[in-house]
């Protein structure tokens, strides 16, 4: 009977001991089937995110920040979406006060019909997470809600809501209603870092090459004679500026690299080169095709399928640069994977625009993570109004929680269990470590 009795005591000991540490650390025992769903959303939900890519705008940059509901209901899917249900003439819309803009959206998208779309089922979901009504009388109530908020604590709680630590903004020199905000130094932001964007320079030089002159830069319409070391001088005078963490383009799915035009030239003699002397990624984001539709305005552009040879070279040819890329077209993301295979100086990041849905999220992050495991970067938000970060964030963890979870019990099924350490340390890679080593987040006065 004694020996009985001192072994359940030993065997009670050993339990409650290992049920002690598990419970202290959260991290040490093997968890069960069940217990990994919980873990992963709980990780998911605890893990501050860095937004890659947005189009959000720091607090000091005034008319530039977008937020509110008449924001939100404006933003450029919707509008497409909007013209598409209305049968409503572009042109009679664009001569609407916005607010009227938002009441038009709001009655066709919202009251007329179900909000079941992506996009609009956003805005459901930021009123949901603010604590408003979401029928169809919710539209005064809100805008007299988002009226009464002060814009830097309102920023502050929708970061948080979101989760989201740091966000990175998209920031046009080229830009006249930007350009100025950082001429007059009072752009600096520490939750929201700069990326030096491109696009009017490599994509459109023949339009823009005069507002580099006009900045006090030796150019020419051909990038002729000083063209490139002038073009090199103005992104180092602008990355002193700007503090960008990276350099960024978006280029239609017809980019070719090497190409002898403008933009490939300048890419390959002052672009490449000022990145790699500033130990910066330049960014790709391959695929749109500009204003197909040009009446719909920003809502006008559309995707194609690109030759990603492009990246073959590029990565193969310039193996000190290093290259974050986002590709548009559907069909395009398994090459990208490859690619990344191949070249560890790409960095595939993000399920951009027509493809952020949830059922196209889920086949490309399946394929990132059978094929990359965890060196990748998930996702960007994109957002353009303060507040969709909030549902683009929960649209991801939600549509993650399960792939990653599969993915561990596939993992403890071939005969490795996973630990909560475990799925933090992966959770952490993807929407953290991945960008802390690929994005330049120091701070000005550590560069
Ligand atoms: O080029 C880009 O950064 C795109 O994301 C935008 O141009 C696009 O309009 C957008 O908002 C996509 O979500
Ligand atoms: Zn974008």
């Amino acid at each position: 009977m004694r020996i009985w009795r001192r072994r359940v005591q030993r065997v009670t000991t050993e339990l409650l001991k290992s049920a002690s540490q598990a419970a202290i650390s959260g991290n040490g025992g093997i968890l069960a089937g069940p217990d990994i769903s919980s873990t992963v959303e709980h990780v998911l939900a605890t893990t501050p995110f860095i937004d890659i890519h947005t189009h959000l705008f720091a607090p000091s940059f005034g008319k530039l920040v977008l937020w509110g509901i008449d924001e939100l209901l404006t933003y450029h899917y919707l509008e497409a979406e909007y013209f598409r249900h209305s049968g409503a003439s572009p042109e009679d819309y664009w001569a609407l006060p916005k607010r009227e803009q938002a009441d038009a959206i709001w009655r066709t998208l919202f009251v007329e019909t179900s909000p079941i779309s992506e996009a609009s089922r956003g805005v459901i979901a930021v009123l949901q997470a603010f604590g408003l009504p979401t029928d169809h009388t919710a539209l005064e109530e809100a805008r007299s809600f988002f009226k009464a908020q002060s814009p830097d604590s309102h920023i502050q709680r929708v970061l948080q809501m979101a989760n989201v630590s740091t966000v990175v903004m998209t920031n046009d020199p080229l830009d006249p209603d930007e350009f100025p905000f950082w001429l007059n130094g009072s752009a600096g932001h520490p939750q929201f870092r700069a990326v030096l964007r491109l696009d009017r320079i490599l994509c459109t030089w023949h339009d823009h090459w005069q507002s580099i002159v006009a900045q006090g830069y030796n150019v020419d319409a051909q990038a002729s004679g000083a063209s490139v070391s002038e073009v090199r001088r103005f992104l180092m005078e602008w990355y002193a500026r700007m503090q960008p963490v990276y350099m960024a383009c978006s280029l239609p799915p017809t980019f070719e690299f090497p190409s002898d035009s403008i933009g490939g030239r300048l890419l390959r003699d002052a672009v490449l080169p000022a990145c790699r002397e500033l130990r910066l990624a330049f960014s790709l984001m391959i695929g749109a095709r500009k204003l197909v539709n040009p009446r719909l305005r920003i809502g006008g552009d559309a995707v194609g399928r690109a030759d990603l040879r492009c990246l073959e070279n590029l990565c193969r040819d310039f193996p000190s640069n290093r290259f974050l890329v986002s590709v548009l077209s559907r069909e395009n993301q398994h090459e990208l994977c490859v690619f990344a295979r191949k070249f560890s100086n790409l960095m595939p990041f993000g399920c951009w625009w027509f493809v952020n849905n949830a059922s196209i999220v889920e086949e490309i992050t399946r394929e990132r993570i059978e094929m990359l495991g965890t060196s990748f970067i998930p996702q960007h938000s994109d957002a353009r109004v303060l507040e969709q970060v909030v549902y683009k964030w929960a649209n991801t963890r939600r549509t993650l929680a399960p792939i990653l979870s599969e993915n561990y019990r596939l993992l403890a099924g071939d005969g490795r269990g996973v630990t909560r350490a475990d799925i933090q340390r992966d959770v952490t890679r993807l929407f953290r470590s991945n960008a802390e080593a690929w994005l330049d987040l120091r701070p000005a006065a550590a560069r």
